[in-house]
């Protein structure tokens, strides 16, 4: 051997060991992000919301008596599209582009995936990303185009679109599953991104669960029937109702009909057609389970010719039992992950993150959906299981939001937090120490109006203990919550002179809070007609 040779050989050895070296010594945690969309945190068992005596999700139950559930988890912009752009960017809808679901993400701009990339993590998403376009970041990749199907998904992958038979949240977990078994670096620590669409509407259950909660009564909200007395004139006009915007056929599956010519009428302003597009992807097999689930309980409807408060009801029982069955699927998946991370002995080395885009209202003021920065849909379900991190069946009420996942998660790898990131990492609140100025309000700001559901555009100020909203767009409408006396947000002490020094704080502190996050927004004078319009208080019919 010459001296260049042996100088060469050495030289790859070298390398060669420091590599192997570095990969055995890294002992930066994995990360799992196990999401979904619109699971509502009085959907968890853990939260103990109106739903816990249901016991919807024992498994996620079992992730917070082993990790950290936070109790005060907010989004910025309660809608799925921007929640997730806020969660990739650590910066609020106004800084990242994705206001609304109109919007496309701009992938070329900084998000944390291709941050911990440059970190030397491998990285990887599957299942609902709702930001079009081909993903960044990843090292592996399957989205579901747009909103998703339930059944027999298509998902779209680097290397064309593929369909996958089965049901959406199984199919999505076996990709996160293989991945973690066969496709990942296994020299590098990983993040991997599980997104779900299940519990979104029109929530479609697994077959093997259609017939869950068959013989119980689900307890109803307190707000059922809310009137939307006290309400700035958007609550009136929005539409989202159970009474009024949730319809037999198209929500609720009455009456099966997946050959049906789509037919305006059965549906109603703003809705589109994804639960018949999704019966017609069901195979025969999984179509004939429905019809045997449904059809006698169509039967004995039709047969009650229910009317007014009763139908209400009744609609409401049919879709939480279809909401909190897609939970289900959503619960023993959850299992599935984490018993993978077990088998393949990375359990003790990985971070758990269960969380979903916003909350929703499951009858909650009559309603479904999200959008409003009302308490149901402001709060995002967060709990987090770091292995000799987090103190087991802890509970932290610290005011934390979707804008901190990003940094959060950087920290937990070692990696700089850029400066430009808008959020505060959540690592010393997982290790039990609150900062002494972390913040003491959060800001909010929903943009996508008219649109559906027709939730006008607001923003706002939530602290510990009020809340702060101001609907902008027809004249100057003001709401005002004290959450300690009022946690159902029926009386609006706007006006309330007994408030006034406080209002007038709170409204100082949301000037401040826009400044802070740079937020020049606040736009969308419609025109006179309109305005009159929104100011015609319209009762229920
Ligand atoms: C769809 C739903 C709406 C929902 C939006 C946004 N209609 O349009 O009910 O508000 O998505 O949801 S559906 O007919 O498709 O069910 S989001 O979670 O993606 O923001
Ligand atoms: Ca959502």
């Amino acid at each position: 051997m010459n001296k260049l040779s042996w100088l060469i050989a050495v030289c790859v050895t070298c390398v060669v060991t420091t590599l192997v070296v570095s990969a055995a010594d890294d002992k930066r945690p994995n990360i799992v992000f196990f999401f979904t969309d619109d699971h509502a945190p009085h959907a968890i068992g853990a939260y103990n919301g109106w739903l816990e005596s249901v016991n919807p999700t024992p498994e996620i139950d079992k992730l917070a008596a082993e990790g950290m559930l936070f109790e005060n988890s907010f989004c910025t912009n309660s809608i799925c599209g921007p929640s997730r752009a806020v969660i990739m960017s650590g910066k609020h809808s106004h800084k990242n582009g994705f206001m609304n679901n109109g919007n496309s993400f701009d992938w070329d701009q900084q998000i944390f995936p291709k941050l911990l990339q440059k970190a030397g993590y491998t990285t990887a998403m599957y299942g609902k990303s709702h930001l079009k376009g081909n993903p960044q970041g990843f090292d592996s990749w399957a989205v579901l185009p747009g909103q998703g199907d339930y059944y027999n998904p298509k998902m779209k992958t680097p290397k064309g679109e593929i369909v996958v038979e089965g049901y959406c949240t199984d199919v999505v977990t076996d990709m996160a599953i293989d991945y973690v078994k066969n496709k990942r670096d296994k020299d590098k620590p990983f993040l991997l991104m599980c997104q779900h669409k299940a519990p979104h509407r029109t929530w479609m259950p697994a077959p093997r669960h259609l017939h869950l909660y068959d013989d119980i009564d689900i307890p109803e909200p307190a707000t059922l029937f809310d009137k939307y007395e006290d309400n700035a004139p958007g609550a009136r006009h929005q539409e989202l109702e159970i009474d009024r915007h949730m319809y037999l056929q198209f929500d609720l599956f009455v009456d099966l009909t997946p050959d049906l010519v789509f037919d305006k009428s059965t549906r109603g302003p703003s809705q589109d057609r994804s639960a018949f597009f999704n019966m017609q992807r069901m195979t025969p097999e999984q179509l004939k389970v429905w019809r045997d689930a449904y059809g006698p309980k169509d039967k004995a409807f039709r047969e009650a010719n229910l009317q007014g408060e009763d139908l209400v009801r009744w609609k409401y029982q049919r879709y939480a039992k279809n909401y909190l069955r897609c939970v289900k699927g959503v619960d023993e998946n959850l299992a599935r992950m984490r018993a993978t991370l077990e088998e393949e002995g990375l359990a003790d080395n990985t971070v758990f993150v269960y969380s979903s885009d916003q909350g929703f209202y499951i009858g909650d003021h009559g309603w479904y959906d999200k959008r409003w920065m009302y308490e149901e849909s402001l709060k995002m379900p967060l709990i987090v299981h770091w292995p000799g991190v987090t103190e087991p069946g802890s509970r932290n009420t610290d005011l934390v939001q979707n804008l901190d996942y990003a940094e959060t998660f950087l920290e937990m790898a070692g990696a700089d937090i850029p400066s430009d990131m808008q959020g505060k990492s959540l690592v010393p609140l997982l290790k039990g120490d609150t900062p002494d100025d972390w913040r003491e309000s959060i800001y909010y700001h929903y943009y996508e109006y008219p649109s559906y559901h027709m939730v006008p555009r607001h923003n706002g100020i939530r602290t510990e203990r009020y809340k702060l909203m101001n609907f902008y767009e027809f004249g100057d409408e003001w709401e005002f919550y004290d959450l300690e006396k009022d946690p159902d947000e029926l009386t609006n002490l706007y006006n309330d002179p007994a408030y006034a020094d406080t209002i007038a704080d709170v409204k100082k502190q949301l000037e401040a809070l826009r400044t802070h996050y740079d937020d020049d927004t606040v736009t969308g004078e419609r025109d006179a007609e309109w305005k009159k319009q929104m100011r015609t208080p319209r009762t229920k019919m």
